[in-house]
């Protein structure tokens, strides 16, 4: 029996006695809940004014929902950028345990039932609307478990934030279904509108839509209006952190989309009978010049700012106004999670990696008996070679308040070897390297992450794909070790600690 086999078989316990717990709080409402999950697209931690996470941007309805219901303080992604994240949504697994390490257009998610079909089984009628971008033909929304898909293209962005969101050459960057709008209609409120139709004709339910904004990824496009009124503010004040007057149009064009959303709940009198998630696929992108200050690095990276997320929940009679959980969380705990919610369930050949939260929403100061997360990421070349997100071949496990990130050398010499621990609790913005300090720890970190990488099933890391191909001239500039060292090597695990062995006694 491999760890991995031996963790669904716990898991099954697990899910057992939370089955339980949920009889307590399951009393507390009657019928199956409407679920939205209202989903951004690279909107980082600090992309939102709440709690003066930006001295720039303004998200008053974001911010009131967060203040007013629960925070998920330490909520991942389960992957740092759009598509794998988006698959452990709709496979509740860990990318990496579908084969999946990169950006790349290869989907599984058709290789096991997703969250939408799980939903249908339970008796939910299923909306999606907006970025999907795991696939074309069978591997789309409406083929995998969705009722209607609406304004889905086949990229992971649209051709234009404007009408008619479509390029002069027709391509997979077209958005679809929108061709009743007019010059100078931003998709976001295009996109909304389709929402309110799709929640008035649904509101008896129990629904679940799936609002997928393109927003706030590139290309950015704000109303005229809107950018000047942030060209404005940042001429009254030139100095702040943030200082993209389009992004931040963008964004507060998503939170009027929050708000419109929420207020259509109140307005059909099914506010008290939806559950709604606010979350987002991956951290702030450099090319929009964001900051996901005080988090480190950028979409694409395992480090904090390409991980760490917005995410808020209000669920009816469950979930504490003015709440907040700092219990660490990832994208694909959504599935078993919504599926508790909805009073489904996973299906029994496929017992999902994620884990269900829900128990934390009514008692946020809970514990999950889940030892640590882990992120892996090895770009698609294409994207490492434009260095378009700061992205390079990375792993890293999260453990308690540890954290411990492997970043793997690259044949062109821009990246080496590096292994570096921090402690969250004190260092939110992984800056102080703690290897030197905290050996056993290290290698305590190390060692799990390997194993995690093996129950997998994790692609093993291949040099060969980074910088040029030509390994066997490649040497690394001021490293230790010749280069075949690197070249072909397999046993990551070992050359890490070897790595180890020798600089820790110098110091890091
Ligand atoms: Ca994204």
């Amino acid at each position: 029996m491999n760890r991995r086999q031996f963790l669904k078989i716990a898991g099954l316990a697990v899910a057992a006695s939370v089955a339980s717990e949920r009889l307590v709080f399951g009393e507390r409402y009657q019928t199956q809940p409407n679920i939205i999950l209202l989903f951004a697209d690279d909107l980082g931690y600090a992309d939102i004014s709440h709690e003066n996470r930006s001295d720039f941007y303004e998200t008053p309805h974001i911010d009131h929902f967060a203040k007013h219901n629960l925070e998920f303080t330490d909520a991942y992604v389960s992957h740092p950028t759009c598509a794998p994240s988006r698959l452990g949504i709709m496979t509740g697994m860990y990318p990496a345990s579908l084969g999946i390490i990169s950006n790349d257009r290869k989907s599984a998610v058709g290789e096991v039932p997703t969250l939408a079909e799980r939903l249908k089984t339970a008796g939910y009628t299923t909306c999606h609307i907006g970025k999907w971008h795991l696939g074309n033909d069978s591997l789309r929304p409406e083929n995998q478990g969705f009722d209607q898909s609406i304004a889905s293209n086949l990229a992971g962005q649209p051709a234009s934030f404007f009408y008619p969101f479509k390029n002069s050459q027709p391509g997979s960057f077209d958005v679809p279904d929108l061709e009743d709008y007019s010059a100078g209609d931003h998709l976001t409120e295009c996109m909304t509108d389709k929402a309110v139709e799709f929640i008035k004709k649904n509101k008896e339910g129990p629904f679940f839509l799936y609002q997928c904004y393109y927003a706030v990824h590139t290309p950015i496009g704000a109303k005229p209006e809107k950018i000047a009124k942030y060209q404005a503010k940042l001429a009254a004040n030139p100095h702040t952190r943030h200082n993209n007057p389009t992004y931040a149009g963008l964004i507060e064009h998503l939170d009027d989309s929050v708000g419109r959303i929420l207020q259509t709940l109140e307005a059909e009198g099914i506010a008290e009978n939806t559950i709604v998630i606010f979350f987002s696929d991956n951290g702030g992108t450099n090319v929009v010049n964001t900051s996901n200050y005080p988090l480190r690095s950028f979409k694409g990276s395992c480090y904090e700012g390409g991980t760490r997320v917005p995410m808020f929940v209000r669920w009816p009679e469950v979930t504490m106004p003015n709440s907040k959980c700092s219990v660490p969380v990832i994208g694909h705990d959504l599935y078993p999670t919504i599926l508790s919610m909805a009073g489904g369930n996973p299906d029994p050949n496929h017992l999902p990696d994620g884990v269900d939260i829900s128990p934390l929403m009514n008692n946020p100061s809970d514990a999950l008996s889940r030892a640590a997360l882990h992120w892996l990421c090895y770009p698609m070349p294409v994207h490492y070679k434009s260095n378009s997100s700061l992205r390079f071949p990375m792993g890293a496990i999260r453990k308690g308040n540890w954290k411990l990130v492997e970043c793997f050398p690259t044949a062109d010499g821009k990246h080496q070897y590096n292994l570096s621990l921090y402690d969250l609790a004190s260092d939110i913005g992984e800056t102080m390297n703690l290897i030197a300090a905290e050996p056993a720890k290290v290698n305590e970190l190390l060692q799990e992450m390997y194993q995690w990488r093996e129950s997998a099933g994790a692609p093993v890391y291949d040099i060969k794909m980074y910088g040029t191909l030509n390994v066997s001239e490649f040497d690394v500039a001021g490293s230790w070790g010749p280069s075949d060292e690197y070249a072909g090597h397999r046993d990551w695990l070992e050359f890490g600690r070897t790595w180890l062995d020798r600089v820790i006694p110098s110091g890091s």
